[in-house]
């Protein structure tokens, strides 16, 4: 039996901690299967628009070594729908979203990983434009 992991997340500007993630959550089964945001649920979630588009961003998380599938992530209320549909057995988090999907415990696993501490998009972005 193959083992499916799902997690989400919009991996703009990718980082070391988005990495680590993604390695860790690859870990936990056979299958990594990602869902990475759209640029207009990213708009609602974090107010801002990213700074690569969502197929930009598809292309870097699909290209990873630990990931097996990608897809859109239309909407954050789909989320038992993408679990059912990918046939995911564990779904993985950072724990900046510890507890928020425990309602899917009924169908998966839902495990929560510490994040990599120091490292954010907002962080680089300012950063970055701070020069
Ligand atoms: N992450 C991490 N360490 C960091 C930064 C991020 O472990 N230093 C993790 C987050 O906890 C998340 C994943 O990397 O699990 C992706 O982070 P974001 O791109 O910020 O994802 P987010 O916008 O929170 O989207 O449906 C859920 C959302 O789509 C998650």
């Amino acid at each position: 039996m193959v083992r499916t992991v799902i997690t989400f997340g919009t991996f703009d500007v990718f980082h070391v901690g988005h990495l680590r993630i993604i390695e860790r959550a690859a870990s936990y089964g056979d299958r990594l299967v990602v869902g990475v945001s759209a640029d207009a649920l990213n708009r609602v979630k974090k107010n801002r628009e990213p700074v690569f588009t969502e197929a930009e961003r598809l292309s870097i998380v699909g290209a990873l070594k630990a990931v097996d599938e990608v897809f859109v992530e239309e909407s954050l209320e789909l989320k038992r729908h993408y679990i059912e549909k990918y046939s995911a057995d564990v779904l993985v988090m950072g724990d900046d979203w510890a507890g928020r999907f425990d309602e899917f415990t009924d169908i998966c696993e839902v495990v929560y990983l510490p994040r990599t501490p120091a490292i954010s998009t907002t962080a680089l972005i300012e950063k970055i434009s701070n020069g």
